[in-house]
């Protein structure tokens, strides 16, 4: 094999990775479309959690996301650290804060495998406005139904009344913060989720996943409505490694076997 040849051959292997690689991310992109991407936020330390957008940077570094209604629009920002996930629900357009009737909610799934029907991996958080105590659902196999059970110690669920500090709107509006141990249902790559918020006032429900049909405030939507959260900064176990791993030894070995053919070659 002369030069010009191995040089051919090598270049046809690149290319054929190349192919492989845009394939692989294709298909993630489309597995992704209803997935939020959340970082992590080293910051978290600097949070209160008094249910609003307390200082400046509080919540400066989560992703960004709304939720919808049918004329209504609501911020949701996540982030992580360490043993948590972190939520803050933030209801702009309801000025009309009603304790204990206004809340959010947030659920979360880490068997995402199955996604047509709940299992014990599927919790649900509600706060309710003006409640620094959370309320937690577990799905019972028994009851094929979500419960009410006994909060995680280390669960932070508060819902409050947002004040001139909030980054979307002075006017005061319903707010609503969480912190979600991983404890709870266990650290993976990404979650099934979805979040819901009710302004108790207009009887207006918002939605993420958008235009999932709910036909009452605290109801958890079928399963397969639900979207994800994923970790794009490899913080949680990250689901591309495995594949990443794969590709960069493909690589390797078609780098060394070309650099070996080249020296048998020269030798002959
Ligand atoms: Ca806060
Ligand atoms: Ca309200």
């Amino acid at each position: 094999m002369n030069k010009r040849s191995a040089m051919k051959n090598t270049l046809v292997q690149v290319c054929l990775v190349l192919i492989f690689l845009s394939a692989i991310q294709e298909s993630s992109a489309q597995d992704d479309s209803q997935s939020i991407p959340i970082t992590i936020d080293n910051e978290l330390n600097e949070k209160i959690f008094d249910g609003r957008w307390t200082h400046v940077t509080e919540w400066k570094n989560s992703s960004l996301e709304y939720m919808r209604g049918e004329s209504t629009q609501v911020t949701l920002r996540i982030s992580h650290l360490e043993d948590f996930i972190y939520v803050l629900v933030d209801a702009v357009h309801d000025t009309t804060p009603g304790e204990q009737k206004d809340h959010a909610m947030v659920c979360f799934d880490s068997k995402v495998d199955n996604r047509t029907k709940p299992d014990t991996n599927n919790f649900c958080f509600i706060s309710k406005l003006g409640s620094e105590k959370g309320v937690t659902l577990h799905w019972s196999e028994e009851s094929q139904s979500f419960e009410m059970t006994e909060s995680h110690s280390e669960l932070i669920v508060v819902g409050g009344i947002s004040d001139e500090n909030d980054r979307y709107s002075k006017v005061p509006h319903a707010s609503y913060e969480f912190k979600i141990p991983l404890e709870l249902f266990g650290r993976y790559d990404r979650y099934g989720f979805f979040a819901s918020s009710y302004d108790h006032s207009k009887i207006e429900i918002s939605t993420w996943t958008v235009g999932v049909q709910v036909s009452t405030e605290a109801e958890i939507p079928d399963r397969l409505s639900w979207g994800f959260i994923h970790s794009p900064d490899k913080s949680l176990p990250e689901y591309e490694l495995p594949i990443s791993i794969f590709l960069i030894s493909i690589l390797l070995t078609f780098f060394i076997t070309t650099k070996l053919a080249k020296r048998i070659n020269y030798r002959i």
